[in-house]
């Protein structure tokens, strides 16, 4: 296995889909160096890091040497190779998580519509969508900016930032389909895996998890959070919160771990 310290993990901090790539990393106790992507400002850099490809650049993008892996399917699968944890994609599963993972893609693409229509309509959300280390006082005088960026943001995933009943119906079929699949169960599949991520991941763009997890600010918080369905899906929220205290070590804990286990 190759030095972990060379592991780069090129995120967007409050994106549902990086937030699946740590999750994996942590669970395997797979040490990585966190790179910020900052949307429109980070594209150019991102395009350059993926050699320049023709179709979208996005994040998560893990790269370990020479391999650059770009999406958070990927991610999880290197991570059950190379990991110290229990599986995510037992080869007996692989093919239905698959399937998990290509439906949350369209219900999460939907998602996306909604919580930038919020987004540009909050200047709260705009100032707080800046990275952390740009002064509050720019954050405000940026705001045009912020907003020209969240726009081009929505030109790049073809947004209908109008059509957000339809998009609500599209996330709401993903909503449906984890109820039917969890009644009342711990896992959607029986045991702690994969697609267990990746339906948190949708709820993300439904009630954002607690900030201990993954600091957001008041403005941000509200535009992520959809109150109709909050309310109309509130144990699917409350299994999420679930998951998360059982199954979703620290970051810094799991880079102890590491650290210690190479020691
Ligand atoms: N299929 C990809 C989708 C990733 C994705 O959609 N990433 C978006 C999350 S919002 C992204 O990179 N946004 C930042 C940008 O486009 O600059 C995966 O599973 O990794």
């Amino acid at each position: 296995m190759s030095s972990p310290s060379l592991r780069c993990l090129y995120a967007l901090k409050i994106s549902p889909w990086s937030e699946r790539a740590r999750w994996v990393l942590d669970h395997h106790r797979l040490a990585y160096r966190e790179i910020e992507h900052v949307p429109f400002m980070g594209e150019r850099r991102l395009r350059r890091l993926l050699g320049n490809p023709e179709g979208r650049a996005t994040v998560p993008v893990l790269v370990e040497g020479e391999r650059v892996l770009t999406n958070s399917w990927d991610i999880a699968r290197y991570a059950d190779r190379e990991g110290h944890g229990e599986k995510l994609l037992p080869p007996e599963l692989e093919q239905e998580i698959r399937g998990w993972h290509e439906r949350a893609e369209i219900r999460m693409s939907a998602g996306r519509a909604l919580t930038v229509a919020s987004m540009l309509a909050s200047d709260e959300a705009l100032e707080e969508s800046l990275p952390g280390q740009v002064p509050r006082l720019l954050r405000r005088l940026l705001r045009p900016g912020t907003r020209f960026g969240m726009r081009w943001f929505a030109r790049k995933y073809q947004l209908d930032l109008a059509g957000t009943a339809a998009a609500e119906r599209v996330l709401c079929e993903g909503l449906e389909a984890l109820r039917s699949a969890l009644q009342g169960a711990s896992y959607v599949l029986g045991r702690f895996s994969y697609a267990d991520i990746i339906a948190a991941s949708m709820l993300q763009g439904v009630v954002p998890v607690a900030d201990r997890y993954l600091r957001l600010g008041p403005g941000m918080r509200r535009a992520w959070t959809k109150p109709a369905l909050a309310a109309r899906y509130p144990e699917l929220i409350a299994w999420r919160d679930q998951l998360y205290e059982r199954h979703r070590a620290k970051p810094e804990r799991a880079r102890r771990a590491e650290q210690l286990a190479a020691s």
